[in-house]
């Protein structure tokens, strides 16, 4: 028996075979879950398309910009629609204009700071909005933060404002859900080689220097991020809400 047997589970973010979302999706329906995918945008429908295919032809899959409340609005009206219920939400939705993530923090202008917060941080409350009503039963909302949100870390810049205002809603979302048995955590990922971490100059040599000053001394592997956002997911977690565990290799609790 699975631990998410039963459950439903709908998911945001995956790009491609190397997205954190896939890594825990992956985690989820092997336990069990059945699984809804989104995609942002027909650039990456086939690409999620033949990911989420290996999961059944049956597999809900529905375009989500999560910027849109109209496209919000019809993956919940669906998945009411197919299932009636909601378990599982995963949210690993992040995106700033490139060039705020160049050069200081001081030059973000006023729209790249709506955008990054718009995409990154306000979609996980219009998310666990539309959501709500469909988790019945009770349920487990994931996102995905990084270190940057409470720490500087060198052009991560608003992203870093991003982040810290999205640990901010985990924990005023889990206040609001706890009531109805609804879970609201985060999971800090040290860095990993996916989209969104490519072609970010210096990526390479923060890699390495995870490699030679955490604790483990090595690198988060998306099989890890999956394992943990299984956990955080099943009812082994029924009494954490409200958290931001770190997958990082420990680095989070250095010093220097
Ligand atoms: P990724 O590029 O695979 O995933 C990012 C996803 O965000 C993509 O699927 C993209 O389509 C989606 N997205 C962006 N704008 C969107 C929009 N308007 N509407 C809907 N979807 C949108 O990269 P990833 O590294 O797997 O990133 C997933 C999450 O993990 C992000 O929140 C990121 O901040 C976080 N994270 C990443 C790292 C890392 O080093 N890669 C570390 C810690 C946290
Ligand atoms: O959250 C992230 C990256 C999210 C991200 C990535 C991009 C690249 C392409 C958001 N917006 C964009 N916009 C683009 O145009 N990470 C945790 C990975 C990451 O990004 C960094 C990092 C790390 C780690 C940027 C600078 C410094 C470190």
């Amino acid at each position: 028996m699975g631990l998410l047997e039963k459950k439903v589970g709908v998911v945001f973010g995956v790009a491609n075979k190397r997205s954190i979302a896939w890594a825990i999706a992956q985690a989820w329906a092997r336990e069990g879950a059945h699984l809804a995918f989104t995609y942002q945008g027909e650039r990456l429908k086939e690409n999620v398309a033949e990911l989420a295919g290996t999961f059944g032809t049956d597999t809900l899959l529905m375009p989500c910009d999560v910027t849109q409340d109209d496209q919000i609005q019809l993956v919940f009206n669906e998945i009411r629609k197919r299932y009636g219920k909601l378990h599982l939400l995963l949210h690993s939705v992040a995106f700033a204009p490139r060039e705020a993530l160049e050069g200081r923090f001081l030059d973000t202008s006023r729209d790249a700071f709506r955008v990054a917060l718009d995409v990154s941080t306000y979609s996980l409350v219009a998310l666990a909005r539309a959501a709500a009503p469909l988790m019945t039963e009770g349920g487990s909302i994931l996102t995905l933060t990084y270190y940057g949100a409470e720490k500087v870390i060198p052009h991560y810049n608003v992203m870093g404002v991003a982040k810290a205002a999205l640990e901010a809603s985990v924990r005023y979302l889990a206040y609001d859900l706890g009531p109805q048995r609804i879970r609201v955590n985060a999971i800090s990922a040290g860095p990993v080689n996916t989209l969104a971490a490519r072609g970010i100059s210096g990526f390479l040599e923060m890699l390495k220097h995870y490699e030679a000053k955490s604790p483990l001394r090595r690198n988060v592997a998306p099989e890890e991020l999956g394992a943990t956002g299984l956990f955080l997911a099943s009812d082994g977690a029924a009494a954490i809400t409200g958290q931001v565990i770190y997958v990082d290799c420990g680095y989070q609790i250095m010093g220097m």
